[in-house]
């Protein structure tokens, strides 16, 4: 093993030690504190919004681990650079790592939740690293060893330092493994300690209340062969959101603050919200970064208490056409307040599907905005609503290259077959969903290749805004085909066969599967 390796292994070593060490400090001062997610949450709000591709996978649930993950690579990378020039350059290494603290100190102080302690654990971290390096270099240069205070007496001068002997070698490598072992120890105990202070069991103990207002039966016919589930299970709903680390709210602390331009700013608290009157809908909710053909939308039953009647309350003023929503964690979304006084279930939502809301879902609060896509109406873990005006006010996804407004557009998915699927000639189910919130569907076709339209048989649905199911019978004869859909909602308006990207205010396009008939 070179002199180098040694080197850039110890300090990839200390900075796995500081970073296990600082999980542990996080505890204390909260998840996002530690540095590898006060730092991944820096880079989620300062990609470039508009650029298609990394909105959508900042938007993605899935792209959090690959974030940290890059994160984490970055930083290595960054480590094995300082043990490489600390052996000659010990200063400038103790540079390198407070501008790493430093870093990690910023990114947690600064987030909108920051704790008293947000500081500690990038501080912890980088104030342990310097001895731990110190050990590791010591043992990695032997001879006359590593003394950095006297960099001419160091490695370089002495020939012998770039190899260890076996006995060296061994006193080495079970120092790394130390510190292996202490990363993995201060990470997985911050990890489960972490979880262990999560609001699961606060979650647990909410009993909801009874709806004033139930939601209608769903009849079975609202379910169509081979579409998606009518209702999306909590475990099935999809996730989109910017939280690396869902934000851990006690709804006995949780309050909602109701202010701006209104006459009467009002707060509730998690009791005064529950002795609300509850009502329970069915709402299908879209993300706005759907791609045609996508699965970012899902059919929920939500239970809570009407927006409308908190914002007749506080009395807007005149010209305050933006109720802005407000989560624990400084996130945005701007609705119309228009939209939210119309009279359709915009819902301060407390459950989901019969139970609380899952903490990924917002727990302990979320909006629900029938016809609106979820970037703009949606807010989950929401703790501030402030009525302001458009031209005032830009929430989150506006200065990164989303619309302002972005009502649903209509749109529709074959969910069978699947694109690349082989059937046998006769005759083949082709079914799914459409949907256009809040205005309704009243009408699917499906063609095939070059066909006439044909017009789909729709199941029925409890409302106009949920999706609402289609199927058709295919009498399909031998070859490669394409199929496709299109839908028409009750105002009479046929979604747009023109493509478009997600952004600014969602896709376009027919949706089209490629099938095998043999
Ligand atoms: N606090 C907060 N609320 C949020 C978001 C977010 O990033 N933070 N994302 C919104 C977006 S873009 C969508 S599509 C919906 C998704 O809600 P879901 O994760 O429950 O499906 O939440 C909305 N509410
Ligand atoms: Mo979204």
């Amino acid at each position: 093993m070179k002199l180098s390796v040694r080197a850039g292994l110890s300090g990839v070593a200390a900075a796995a030690v500081a970073l296990g060490l600082a999980e542990v400090v996080a505890v204390l001062a909260g998840p996002l504190s530690a540095p590898l997610l006060a730092v991944g949450g820096v880079v989620v709000d300062n990609v470039p919004g508009p650029v298609k591709d990394v909105g959508v996978a900042v938007f993605g649930v899935h792209d959090k681990t690959a974030l940290i993950t890059g994160t984490a690579i970055l930083l290595a990378a960054y480590a094995w650079g300082l043990g490489v020039v600390a052996v000659r350059h010990w200063r400038l290494a103790l540079a390198g790592i407070a501008l790493f603290g430093l870093i990690g100190v910023l990114a947690a102080v600064t987030r909108h939740d920051a704790g008293a302690l947000a500081a500690l654990p990038s501080v912890v971290g980088a104030a342990v690293a310097v001895p731990v390096l110190h050990l590791l270099l010591r043992l990695a240069v032997p001879g006359r060893g590593f003394v950095p205070e006297d960099p001419a007496s160091s490695a370089d001068a002495d020939p012998a330092a770039s190899r260890l002997d076996a006995e060296d070698r061994r006193r080495f490598l079970r120092a790394l493994g130390v510190a292996a072992a202490a990363t993995a120890l201060g990470g997985i105990g911050g990890r489960l300690l972490t979880s262990s202070r999560a609001v699961t069991q606060a979650r647990q103990a909410v009993r909801l209340p009874e709806p004033a207002a139930p939601a209608p039966r769903v009849p079975a016919a609202a379910q169509a062969r081979g579409a998606v589930a009518y209702v999306t299970s909590n475990d099935d709903f999809y996730r989109i959101d910017t939280a690396l680390y869902p934000p851990q709210i006690d709804p006995s602390t949780w309050r909602l603050r109701v202010h701006g331009m209104v006459r009467n700013p009002i707060t509730l608290t998690w009791d005064e919200l529950l002795r609300r009157p509850m009502v329970q809908r069915y709402v299908t909710l879209a993300c706005v970064s759907n791609e045609v053909g996508g699965d970012l939308i899902g059919n929920a039953l939500w239970l809570g208490t009407p927006i409308k009647q908190l914002l007749d309350e506080v009395q807007p003023l005149p010209g305050a056409d933006q109720v802005v929503q407000r989560s624990s964690d400084g996130w945005t979304c701007g609705s119309p307040t228009a939209v939210l006084r119309d009279g359709r279930d915009a819902l301060l939502a407390v459950g989901m599907n019969g139970r609380p809301l899952p903490v990924e879902h917002g727990f302990p609060v979320r909006v629900v905005v029938p016809g609106l896509y979820g970037y703009v109406s949606a807010c989950k873990w929401i703790t501030e609503i402030e009525l302001t005006r458009f031209a005032d006010f830009d929430a989150y996804w506006v200065p990164r290259g989303w619309s302002q407004r972005a009502p649903v557009k209509t749109e529709s998915r074959i969910d069978t077959p699947r694109d690349g699927a082989s059937r046998t000639a006769g005759t083949v189910t082709v079914a799914g969903v459409a949907w256009a919130q809040h205005r309704g569907i009243d009408r699917v076709e499906v063609q095939v290749d070059d066909g006439p339209w044909q017009t789909a048989t729709l199941a029925s649905t409890v409302s106009a805004d949920t999706w609402r199911q289609w199927s058709w019978q295919w009498p399909a004869t031998a070859g490669e085909h394409s199929v496709q859909v299109r839908a028409t909602d009750a105002t009479g308006e046929t979604q747009t066969s023109t493509p478009a990207p997600p952004d600014p205010d969602g896709a376009t396009g027919y949706h089209r599967v490629s099938v095998t008939i043999t």
